[in-house]
């Protein structure tokens, strides 16, 4: 064997050449990689006797892709190009033998080589959309050219990996491996090869598949509007759909030449630099550095959930998804069956969708108990309380919880802004109390706020991550503070948002100018979709905000066809009249003459407080790293991910600008605008978190 370099290894068996990558902790295509890999192909086709090449690698994984890390940086040679362009040119078979996720670059090297040999259990894709890329080495005209245009692009526009079976199906493989004994197949596979007298088959020579394709561009027309509304904002995708369009219409080496043009100039653009940014964030939020990962948190194997509404049961269903076992309980025996039914009604429609089998609902659902009285709760490892946001119902609730749970419990509560310091000074064991902050629908949504309150014990800190890589969530350590990261950030905006419409906007210019930003909905529309009677009551209501009046007047958002919104039948909104007019007069009783308010005026008095707040959060502790509140942003209120979040947002705007805007409000409308300390000394210092 020849040790060609720290990552790369070169050996010989019989006839045929093996080229092993073993860089952890996922091959990632690094300056180093692609030159031992280059060279290892230089050694095949200089070492007499060699017939074949088997490409593999050592570790969890095959190549996963470039080294994103690499991209902010002087590139290195050999570029990735240039060593897909030696693959392919070698004069003798290369079969690249795939065990885990070849992703990207790494699928890209797989398409590079002449044929492909996976594990059952590998993945294959090219995710380089989810970071605001398109396949930038050659991944836009060789795939085409294996799958076919349409085939390609959806996988380039989805960036979800493709199994080895269904890989094999579409033409992508040329064998499925032995589970286990990936390098032994791909050997038997090359000496097949060899046998046969099999010649190196270069993608770039096949052209069946895109001559299908040719003179037909309503094939691309049809995929950019099924597409168009999923990337409202981005810019990647629609030179994703003109670079397999390229594929079809151009010779091959042009094509590679654009696709290289297209690739180089959205890596160089905010968008990318954005998204490559929230990749490596979301990575960090699992990094709590006064516990390292040597932590080892305690097993779940049973969970407990307070209440059968809409939070406990989308709760319930994440620990379900994830094979544990759920007690549900709700005082209410309506309650609970309501519940149950909406899981069952919820795990139904994902089946009917093709997302699950009913196998696996009937699965879920026998994982699932109903019970009247926390007596239930007595054996289970964490017990999730779900119930209304009132601290003495919570304290109670603990004090009951912390008599029945076992020793070693964890309590957890799923306050949206309550003290978790209170809540566990409820009981007798605060060390065994913790925040865990899902977001509506929680079944869906990626966000898991893990409040640490003053006394949770590292290990249940720990244990809170650890499930929230297993249920699938993204969790972030938060203070304990009204609101956390999250909310205590969107109250700055709703403030901001309730104000501006008794000076003189609409709330529809407001929601526009926040959608046209990026976000997915407005804070009127999500305030409509959730109701706007949440925490109102007729009896306390005095009309003194405009929401208090809407709903008054009955106006309690989509679930009453009317709202901020008027809906119709379909719960299409439309502005209302009537909502004009009461603003209108809101205003006129408050002494504020309307105005006309610019949409940049807007866009700034909604962001600039959330990020001025974010540095708050920031100084005072609540948050471990800008980065995690950017990250709490975008995976659990749908800040535009291409913009990195709100704290990425005011960093890459100058944080001496932002002041500068802040003080130019608070000298207008007073101390909400007034900038944080932390803000202030950063922007005079020229430095950013
Ligand atoms: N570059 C650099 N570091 C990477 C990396 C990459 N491509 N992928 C993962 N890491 C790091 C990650 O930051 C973490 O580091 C560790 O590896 C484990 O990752 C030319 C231009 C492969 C499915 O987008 O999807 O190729 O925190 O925690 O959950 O056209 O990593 O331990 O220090 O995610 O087991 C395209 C991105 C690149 C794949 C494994 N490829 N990676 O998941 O581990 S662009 C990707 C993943 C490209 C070409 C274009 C996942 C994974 P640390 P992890 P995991």
């Amino acid at each position: 064997m020849i040790s060609i370099n720290p990552t790369a290894a070169f050996m010989v068996d019989g006839d045929i050449a093996t080229i092993m990558l073993d860089s952890p902790p996922v091959n990632a295509l690094s300056a180093e990689v692609r030159a031992g890999l280059k060279r290892g192909v230089e050694l095949a086709s200089d070492v007499q006797g060699v017939k074949a090449v088997v490409l593999i690698c050592a570790g969890r994984t095959f190549i996963a892709g470039a080294d994103i890390s690499e991209f902010g940086k002087p590139p290195t040679a050999p570029l990735l190009p240039s060593v897909l362009d030696a693959i392919e040119n070698l004069g003798k078979p290369v079969i690249a033998a795939v065990h885990g996720s070849a992703l990207g670059g790494g699928f890209e090297v797989a398409l590079a080589a002449h044929y492909r040999i996976a594990a059952p259990s590998a993945k294959f894709g090219l995710p380089e959309i989810k970071l605001g890329l398109i396949p930038g080495a050659g991944g836009t005209q060789r795939l085409p050219r294996l799958i076919g245009a349409q085939k390609a692009l959806e996988l380039i526009l989805s960036g979800d990996p493709v199994g080895a079976p269904e890989a094999k199906e579409w033409g992508i493989l040329d064998e499925l491996a032995e589970e286990g004994s990936l390098h032994e197949s791909a050997k038997a596979f090359a000496r097949k090869l060899i046998d046969r007298g099999a010649p190196p088959r270069r993608l770039r020579d096949v052209s069946e598949k895109i001559d299908a394709a040719r003179g037909k561009p309503e094939i691309f027309e049809t995929i950019r509007k099924a597409y168009a509304r999923k990337f409202r904002g981005f810019e990647a995708w629609e030179r994703a759909i003109a670079s397999v369009k390229n594929a079809v219409d151009l010779p091959f080496d042009e094509g590679i030449a654009r696709e290289r043009e297209m690739f180089e100039s959205l890596k160089a653009g905010n968008q990318s630099k954005a998204q490559r940014y929230v990749f490596f964030s979301e990575r960090q939020a699992a990094k709590i550095p006064d516990i390292g990962g040597a932590e080892p948190g305690r097993s779940i194997g049973s969970v407990g959930v307070i209440g059968a509404g809409t939070m406990g049961g989308g709760i319930a269903m994440n620990f379900l998804n994830a094979g544990i076992p759920v007690t549900i309980v709700d005082a209410s025996s309506d309650a609970l069956g309501r519940g149950l039914q909406t899981i069952r009604r919820n795990y139904e429609n994902s089946a009917r969708k093709g997302r699950l089998t009913f196998a696996d609902v009937e699965a879920r659902m026998s994982r699932l108990t109903a019970a009247l009285d926390y007596s239930a709760f007595s054996d289970q490892d964490l017990i999730v309380e779900a119930a209304f946001e009132d601290m003495a119902l919570k304290k109670d609730i603990f004090a009951r919880l912390d008599v029945i749970a076992k020793p070693g419990a964890i309590l957890a509560t799923n306050t949206s802004y309550l003290d978790v310091d209170q809540i566990a000074a409820a009981t007798k064991r605060p060390e065994d109390v913790v925040g865990l902050h899902f977001f509506s629908p929680a079944n869906v949504m990626r966000l898991l706020e893990i409040v640490r309150a003053a006394k949770t014990s590292k290990t249940v800190v720990a244990t809170a991550m650890q499930l929230a890589l297993r249920i699938g969530k993204i969790g972030v350590v938060v203070g304990v503070c009204h609101g956390f990261v999250g909310n205590r950030m969107l109250a700055a905006r709703q403030r901001e948002a309730m104000k501006l419409i008794v000076e003189g906007a609409m709330p529809w210019d407001v929601d526009r100018v926040l959608v046209d930003f990026g976000f997915p909905m407005g804070p009127f529309a999500m305030s409509d979709l959730a109701g706007l009677d949440i925490g109102w009551s007729r009896s306390t209501s005095t009309r003194s905000t405009i929401r208090e009046i809407l709903c008054e007047e009955g106006r309690r958002g989509q679930k009453t066809g009317a709202g901020y919104y008027d809906y119709d039948e379909a719960r299409n909104a439309r502005p209302s009249m009537f909502v004009e007019e009461v603003v209108r007069e809101f205003s006129k009783n408050k002494g504020v003459a309307p105005r006309a308010i610019s949409d940049e005026e807007i866009l700034e008095r909604c962001i600039f407080p959330m990020i001025n707040e974010g540095a708050k959060i920031l100084d005072e502790g609540k948050a471990l790293r800008a980065s995690d509140i950017d990250v709490v942003w975008i995976n659990g209120y749908g800040w535009p991910v291409y913009r990195g979040g709100p704290m990425f947002y005011g960093a890459s705007l100058g944080l001496e600008n932002v002041v500068v805007r802040l003080e130019t409000f608070q000298a207008v409308l007073g101390d909400d605008f007034k900038p944080s300390p932390l803000l202030a000394r950063m922007a005079r210092q020229g430095t950013s978190w």
